[in-house]
């Protein structure tokens, strides 16, 4: 892990295509792509702070910026005396507004769907509301069940405006990578959280037992001019995730 990490960071010092001056900000590439690329492992413990610094040459306090900020990230945990560890739940930060695609990528994993339904219809009046569409408009509707390899994660309803996204058929492993190709992928999000007990037909989706602890997640995602471009209610796995919320006092 050791070799692997100082040769990506010194494969990022020596890329003249990288600007990147700042030897915190490299070496935190240099981790989060060895960490996508599975030379460290989920629960795997990073080298110690001394032996980072000793081997890639950088001050302690390069090292201990570095790891900062992949912890508040969610990739790195630390408990205390142990040392920095590759998370092995699936910790998100709240504060970032990322898609499960870019979640699952950045640490190391494969993410597919399985989708259960991808159609265009009218608009309901739940759906008209949190999209603030007038009735008799058209929507895009994808049902997924969302995995790591073959482990599934969370179930999801998304909802778009047809009006943004023309056809079901353009969303392929991401919707928010379809988003951007019509440059309407949401800048903001309001979310909405709550604890759920699976019932029947999500867990044997998510293969956990029913009745298992979940996450109901609804997320309103808008464009810059206000416009709301998607509404998607998730289920995640209570057992996987960790959601986390950096709070500031005024
Ligand atoms: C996440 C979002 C979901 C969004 C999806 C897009 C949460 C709670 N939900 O799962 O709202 O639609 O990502 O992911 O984070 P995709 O681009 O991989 O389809």
């Amino acid at each position: 892990m050791e070799t692997a990490l100082a040769n990506e960071y010194r494969r990022l010092c020596d890329d003249s295509a990288i600007h990147q001056p700042l030897a915190y900000l490299r070496l935190r590439r240099a981790i989060r792509n060895v960490i996508e690329h599975r030379d460290i492992e989920p629960g795997q413990t990073l080298p110690s702070e001394r032996d980072l610094s000793r081997v890639l040459n950088l001050s302690r306090v390069t090292i201990r910026k570095a790891i900062a900020g992949l912890v508040e990230e969610g990739l790195l945990t630390q408990r205390h005396g142990a040392g920095t560890f590759v998370a092995e739940r699936i910790v998100k930060p709240m504060s970032r507004l990322t898609s499960f695609t870019e979640d699952l990528r950045a640490r190391g994993l494969h993410p597919r769907s399985e989708f259960s339904e991808r159609g265009i219809g009218e608009v309901t009046p739940e759906e008209a509301m949190a999209l603030n569409l007038s009735p008799g408009s058209l929507v895009v509707r994808l049902h997924r069940v969302r995995y790591a390899e073959d482990e599934p994660l969370a179930i999801e309803r998304s909802v778009v405006p047809a009006s943004v996204l023309p056809d079901p058929m353009l969303v392929h492993d991401s919707l928010y990578e379809a988003l951007e190709k019509f440059g309407c992928r949401p800048r903001r999000a309001l979310q909405r959280l709550r604890a759920v007990s699976l019932g029947a037909q999500q867990a044997r989706l998510l293969h956990v037992a029913t009745g298992s602890a979940g996450l109901n997640i609804e997320r309103r995602g808008f464009l810059d001019d206000g416009r709301v471009v998607e509404f998607t209610s998730s289920w995640y796995r209570g057992d996987i995730y960790d959601f986390v919320a950096e709070l500031q006092t005024d």
